[in-house]
């Protein structure tokens, strides 16, 4: 898979996929991902990505030229399965839409800053608009990250047996049950026994039940569908 990120802040990208299993999977060439500066693509000598809004009101636009030049050139270079512009009036993202995203061979990802974009950049351009949830951030890269990491560790290879993404949260529509490790007993606090009996069975009885009943009681909404 690869995966494009157009931004106008492309130093907020840079640790994200720099440490740990984001790392790991594009050392390990499962994924490749690219930031692109917009100023890059930006008009004029001072490389202008940005400008007011038609019809006055504060906060600056993205301007469509910058963007469709950026985007036109990915994909003379290879297909894009979708561009997905990162908005907070998106449809909201979910374990499912980062199930199916994680099948696609190439997105790209725009981050949209200030007011957002030229509303042509998203009648013409994007082929899908997500949001990571209901809460406003000062741009989409965060998002995009949030996003790119919720596809990266589903792709084959990038998890091992221990980090398994099969017994996450969401996966089946249940939270996951609690956890725990040494030492059995810390201060007054223990282990639920089951879990050093060794009835392998009994334990995973045990954890069904422990999901259905912290899913029931954090988020019933879950298992409305
Ligand atoms: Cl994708 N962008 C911004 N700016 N804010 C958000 C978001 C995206 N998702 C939730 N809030």
């Amino acid at each position: 898979m690869r995966i494009d990120i157009i931004t106008v802040l492309p130093e907020l990208l840079k640790s994200p996929f720099d440490a740990s299993i984001l790392k790991r999977a594009i050392d390990k060439n499962l994924v490749e991902v690219e930031i692109h500066n917009l100023r890059d693509y930006g008009i004029g000598n001072y490389k202008q990505v940005d400008d007011y809004q038609f019809g006055g009101g504060a906060g600056m636009v993205l301007m469509i030229e910058p963007i469709d030049k950026c985007i036109s050139e990915l994909k003379g270079q290879r297909n894009y399965d979708e561009v997905i512009y990162m908005t907070p009036d998106g449809e909201r993202l979910n374990q499912g839409m980062a199930n199916e995203l994680s099948l696609r061979q190439n997105i790209i990802m725009l981050c949209g800053h200030y007011k957002g974009v030229d509303q042509r950049v998203r009648d013409q351009l994007v082929t899908m608009e997500i949001s990571i949830g209901d809460y406003v951030l000062s741009g989409g890269e965060l998002a995009a990250a949030v996003l790119s990491d919720s596809i990266i560790r589903l792709l084959p290879g990038v998890l091992n047996d221990e980090t398994s993404a099969l017994t996450d949260t969401f996966q089946d529509n249940l939270l996951a049950p609690p956890v725990y490790t040494r030492p059995s007993r810390y201060k007054e606090w223990e282990v639920p026994p089951i879990l050093m009996s060794g009835n392998t069975p009994k334990i995973e009885e045990w954890r069904e039940e422990e999901a259905l009943k912290h899913t029931q009681k954090r988020r019933p909404d879950l298992l409305e569908d």
